[in-house]
């Protein structure tokens, strides 16, 4: 009886050792989850991965960044990231078409996908609604920006005869279209005079694309134009009309630029002054973090991010402020 209950022991404590062992194991196994945006140049993105990265830290998994300015590199990536072990990952599309071919590759290579920023829509141009996604509220968001312009050309005295806004689209982009719609909706409610507002496409969402896309409609511009509010959906999509405004030879107190993003601005706001007003800023920190936390939750417990997350807070930074506000979030260098 005594030799069998020891015999018993000896077992339980050989099977506790081998599980405490196992469990020791399966917790020192990195978790690798991926990050991947259209475009690393821009601060935006940048912000968002120094920000997952600290989620990376916090809670204990690798990051894997990789720049995707194309298809071909983002299906690419995707099966890089399965034969380096990961479990999932994060995305900001290159195109949002690309959205059923990104859930086939990670299907086929058992990877947990979820958007950010842009959202995926399918072969009929409706969103990947199964997919999880995390962004902007666009159109709130554009409400903000346009009600921000009205105010500010307000307050300079502006008299809206001799007031243009020229609005640079992108409207292949869901976010983006919803943002510049919004921004024109709060002008209007703000009294603007709706045959003032020429909209004018870009053909790439960078700097020279909006910068070429502002040149083409200021050529439209009656004599009179004397005053000019110039809206896009991101910074550089403001930043380039703004310098098409000055090659033109308006002068800054006569054009009114406020971006989205804040963080691509901050060096056009180190300047003195010029026709870029201001920025909407919205939280790439907590973008950055948090879907990289819900990735990690999601392959490590199995609780699968909300399908639908809109953040619309923002805060417009101008000259004045956007180093207290950008100190605030962590976000001043
Ligand atoms: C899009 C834009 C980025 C940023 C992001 C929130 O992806 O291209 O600049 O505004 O939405």
């Amino acid at each position: 009886m005594f030799r069998r209950q020891g015999i018993r022991s000896l077992c339980c404590a050989a099977l506790t050792a081998a599980a405490v062992g196992f469990s020791a194991l399966v917790s020192a196994e990195e978790v690798k989850i991926g990050f991947l945006v259209k475009q690393p140049e821009e601060p935006w993105f940048q912000t968002e991965w120094a920000f997952a990265e600290k989620a990376a830290k916090e809670h204990g998994f690798t990051l894997l960044k990789i720049a995707v300015p194309d298809g071909e590199k983002t299906l690419a990536a995707i099966d890089s990231l399965a034969a380096n072990g990961a479990k999932g990952f994060v995305i900001c599309p290159p195109d949002v078409a690309l959205g059923p071919a990104i859930v086939a590759k990670s299907r086929f290579n058992n990877l947990k996908v979820m958007a950010v920023d842009d959202r995926f829509v399918d072969a009929n141009g409706e969103f990947m609604e199964e997919v999880p996604y995390l962004g902007m509220a666009a159109f709130e968001v554009g409400q903000k920006q346009g009600a921000a312009m009205a105010e500010e050309a307000k307050r300079r005295g502006w008299n809206w005869d001799e007031t243009y806004a020229v609005i640079n689209t992108y409207n292949e982009l869901d976010t983006g279209k919803k943002r510049t719609d919004g921004s024109v909706d709060a002008l209007i409610k703000a009294g603007f005079p709706e045959d003032h507002i020429l909209y004018t496409p870009q053909k790439t969402l960078d700097v020279p694309g909006s910068m070429n896309a502002t040149t083409s409609a200021l050529v439209k511009l009656p004599r009179n134009a004397k005053n000019l509010i110039i809206g896009g959906m991101n910074d550089n999509t403001v930043l380039g009309g703004v310098r098409a405004t000055e090659s033109a030879g308006f002068s800054a107190e006569n054009v009114i630029g406020i971006g989205i993003n804040g963080t691509d601005a901050i060096g056009e706001l180190k300047k003195d002054n010029s026709g870029f007003y201001g920025s909407m800023l919205p939280s790439p920190h907590i973008e950055g973090y948090e879907t990289a936390r819900m990735m990690y939750e999601w392959v490590t417990t199995g609780k699968e991010p909300p399908k639908y997350t809109a953040m619309d807070e923002v805060t417009l930074i101008t000259r004045d402020n956007f180093q207290q506000e950008l100190e605030k979030i962590g976000l001043w260098k």
